[in-house]
């Protein structure tokens, strides 16, 4: 990767994603791109950004002309709880860009990531330790969404030779750009309320496990199975990568454990405690830590150590 184009920097993966890739590559060689401008400082003033609506292929295949981009990462969709309450967006978004940006990578020779989730499992998938290989019948158009753009970067590849690669990210913590409409979102809104000293009430109930990994690690995980030799693949769209699984209580208990006086409460979201019940407790990862050397460095306990230090110095406590 020399000129890479990342669609949705303002995002909560993008936002970050954008400035680790320019501290690796260079600013000059990193652009940034979103429907809705400014983005943030850091990235306003770190290199290129140009405004690009990822339905419109016309406009992802001018900004990737003239950059001579030779990688895409595509991070537009719709998270899960917001495209059950509107399919279609969730359905048109999330294909819409992804196809524009398989047929512009077809087109002009580019590598490709995108994500794709643990969303992309269901209810019938083996949920305890969920294998690399299994049944995907999601129950959301989310995980459709997730299922056909794991064939369709597959079927680019084998079809066109097109350098299609992806990850299945669990629920992603982090502090700088909040999620917005997914059912993981609890896990990184915990610790906001924790810092702010605020009550926090919890949408899924006590005993839901789900995978979770800290940001640093997925922006490892990205990159470097961009930056994995390709003869090493087995397979490609897409890899189970997790870093920690834990169910409300867990991470509640581990947050008292630095703020006592902290508390949570329930407020169930049955929307989003269907969708958490179809998805995995815990994945096999072992795919992606064989074929390109996956290992995240954060734990619940280290992650929660470092999200409340950076959290407690963004917001003064
Ligand atoms: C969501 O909850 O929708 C996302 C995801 C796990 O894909 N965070």
């Amino acid at each position: 990767m020399k000129k890479i184009l990342v669609l949705g920097s303002g995002g909560q993966i993008g936002s970050e994603l954008t400035m680790r890739l320019r501290s690796v590559y260079g600013g000059a060689n990193v652009v940034a791109a979103d429907i809705k401008l400014p983005l943030i400082d850091d990235i306003m003033q770190s290199g290129p950004v140009e405004q690009c609506d990822a339905t419109n292929a016309a406009q992802i295949a001018e900004i990737v002309k003239k950059h001579n981009i030779d990688a895409i990462y595509n991070l537009v969709a719709i998270l899960s709880a917001t495209a059950e309450k509107n399919p279609m967006l969730g359905w048109n978004i999330g294909m819409g860009a992804l196809l524009n940006c398989l047929e512009v990578a077809r087109e002009n020779k580019c590598a490709i990531f995108t994500p794709s989730s643990i969303g992309a499992f269901g209810a019938s998938t083996p949920l305890d330790g969920t294998p690399q290989d299994t049944i995907q019948r999601p129950n959301t158009i989310y995980g459709v969404t997730k299922v056909a753009g794991e064939l369709l970067g597959d079927y680019y590849f084998t079809r066109f030779g097109v350098d299609a690669r992806s990850v299945r990210f669990p629920g992603l913590i982090s502090n700088v750009t909040l999620p917005g409409g997914g059912t993981t979102d609890y896990a990184v809104e915990i610790y906001y309320a924790a810092v702010k000293g605020e009550k926090f009430s919890c949408p899924l109930k006590k005993g839901t496990l789900l995978d979770m990994m800290y940001m640093p690690d997925a922006l490892d995980a990205a990159i470097n199975i961009m930056e994995a030799d390709p003869s090493k693949l087995i397979h490609r769209n897409s890899f189970n990568v997790t870093a920690m699984h834990f169910d409300p209580e867990e991470i509640y208990a581990e947050i008292r454990k630095h703020k006592p006086d902290f508390v949570m409460e329930y407020q169930l979201d049955d929307m989003r405690q269907k969708i958490a019940d179809s998805w995995p407790n815990w994945m096999d990862d072992t795919c992606a830590r064989e074929e390109w050397g996956f290992k995240p460095k954060f734990n619940l306990q280290n992650m929660t150590v470092d999200m409340l230090d950076i959290l407690s110095k963004k917001f003064g406590k």
